[in-house]
């Protein structure tokens, strides 16, 4: 089934997917800002950085906006990331509500900490748009796909149904597409790899070896993933083709500018004279100042980044920086000292598998909503086991000042029902935590932000305190407002004023 597809970007990447969706069939447009780019690409049909590659007659181009936006199936946004906002701003009042818009610019946005298809979102509710804004990120050169040689690549959207449409649209027998719910950590994977492919560069160019590189690969991976759990991403994201096989293609091939410029500077050119000389964005220097930004947001420790970004922004001795990395502190790969899981292990053998995760959260958790299945996806996903500490019906009532619609017993029958609710315990004061750490053997405390830094002293008891992004739009007390709204009757309601909540749940 042929698509009418907009593509906002003349650049390598841009070209190369508008080859490929032509060839599919697809009825494909590009846009440019530069007339002169347009101009030499329909006569000569050739992209400057894909040599060899005829670039399809069936490719319209246009410099205008409007124009691109035009009745689309999909716009694909396909610009550097620096670029993205402005030109999302500019397209704005062209796109359509509901439109798919799918973005494969691999960056997060400095100033806001916003990811890509984050940035395209904010951007189009300034001017009251709302779209379906598809991640497409994977281990891609578009020098490679130029070619027709096989690929992969992940479509990334929270709607399976439209994940799919992308991946239908995209899926030929050069581009094997699959999908993932995890928009975040796919986006986080396709930004913080290009740094890490930095670092694997300038290890090359200062004469080391494929052990080093081994080493860069394997422990980025581990750093990103560990900064991507804690802001509630799925660990699998990070071991599939958004995370590793990018993080592999970005970090060893000779296509990668990140990789080149690292080259070049650990030769001992500077950062600017590396950028100049590559001659094309270097997206992984882009990505520092968020990355580092979001480590300190979340208390994680991103040692090879730092290390990048000590040599890129701080002009460090890129030999010295190695050394440092080598002469850390010594560490275990397990997440907990090997002691401390051996010790566990031999206490509770019977009970858990070895290395068994265990994450705890609290919560009234009334009127069950997604807003709260959201919360306890994202905490499942932070370990293996699940433990729910439900506020009592007295604890609600004489210390948080709820009211509940529903029971304990209640509440508690539907959290059990949940698959990722392993255990539901009471919860029936304030002070019970540090003990339940304890009592229970967590290792992760998650909440939602809206008490982010409240419960930090949990820490002192040995375990990780995350607080994860609130579903902004819904809360037991708005459900019951929107309840009582509709079913008001010529200024009468059925339900009483009193029953309304006025503590968000
Ligand atoms: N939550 C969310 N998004 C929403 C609503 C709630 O992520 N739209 C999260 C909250 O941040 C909280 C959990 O879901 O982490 C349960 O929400 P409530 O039932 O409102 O819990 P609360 O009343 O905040 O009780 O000792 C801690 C308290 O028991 C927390």
């Amino acid at each position: 089934m042929s698509d009418k597809i907009g593509i906002i970007g003349a650049g390598t990447w841009g070209m190369a997917l508008a080859n490929m969706l032509s060839s599919s069939g697809h009825n494909v447009q590009v846009w440019s800002p530069f007339s002169d780019d347009i101009a030499r690409m329909s006569e000569t049909h050739r992209q400057k950085n894909l040599p060899g590659v005829i670039i399809s007659e069936n490719i319209a181009f246009t410099d205008s906006i409007e124009t691109i936006c035009f009745e689309k199936d999909v716009i694909l946004f396909a610009v550097p990331s620096k670029y993205v906002r402005e030109t999302v701003r500019l397209a704005a009042p062209f796109i359509i509500n509901d439109q798919i818009v799918v973005d494969v610019a691999k960056g997060i946005e400095s100033e806001t900490l916003l990811t890509m298809t984050e940035v395209i979102n904010d951007e189009l509710a300034k001017h009251e748009k709302f779209v379906h804004c598809v991640a497409l990120s994977g281990p891609t050169h578009a020098e490679e796909v130029a070619r027709n040689l096989p690929t992969t690549i992940v479509a990334a959207y929270s709607d399976s149904e439209i994940a799919e449409k992308v991946q239908d649209i995209f899926m030929n027998t050069c581009m094997r597409v699959y999908t993932n719910n995890d928009v975040l950590g796919v986006e986080l994977s396709g930004a913080l790899k290009n740094i890490i492919a930095l670092a694997s560069g300038i290890c090359e160019g200062l004469g080391y070896g494929d052990n080093t590189k081994a080493a860069l690969i394997t422990r980025g991976l581990f750093e990103i993933k560990r900064l991507g759990k804690k802001l509630g991403c799925t660990e699998e994201t990070f071991d599939g083709l958004a995370g590793l096989g990018d993080l592999v293609v970005t970090s060893t091939s000779s296509h990668s500018r990140n990789n080149k410029a690292g080259f070049l500077i650990g030769k001992g050119y500077s950062p600017k004279e590396a950028i100049d000389k590559v001659g094309m964005v270097v997206e992984g220097i882009n990505a520092i100042p968020a990355a580092l930004q979001l480590a300190k947001k979340y208390d994680v420790e991103l040692p090879i980044i730092n290390a990048v970004s000590m040599v890129i922004n701080e002009n460090a001795n890129p030999k010295e920086m190695v050394q440092n990395l080598m002469t850390r502190s010594k560490k275990s790969e397990l997440s907990k000292e090997l002691v401390d899981i051996n010790f566990e292990n031999t206490i509770l053998k019977d009970t858990r598998s070895i290395g068994m995760r265990r994450v705890i959260t609290y919560g009234t958790f009334d009127l069950l909503h997604y807003g709260h299945i959201n919360l306890l996806r994202r905490a499942k996903a932070l370990g293996d086991y699940l433990i729910v500490a439900l506020s009592t019906d007295e604890f609600n009532w004489n210390d948080k000042h709820k009211k509940t619609y529903f029971s304990y017993e209640q509440r508690k029958q539907l959290l059990e029902s949940i698959r990722y609710v392993d255990l539901v315990i009471p919860e029936e004061n304030w002070n019970q935590k540090k003990t339940d750490m304890h009592e229970y053997h967590i290792d992760t405390f998650v909440m939602g932000d809206d008490w982010k830094e409240k419960f930090d002293f949990l820490k002192a008891e040995g375990v990780d305190v995350v607080y994860l992004p609130r579903t902004a739009e819904i809360s037991s007390s708005k459900i019951k407002k929107d309840l009582y709204d509709a079913n008001e009757v010529d200024g009468e309601s059925k339900l009483n004023h009193d029953e309304l909540d006025t503590n968000p749940q």
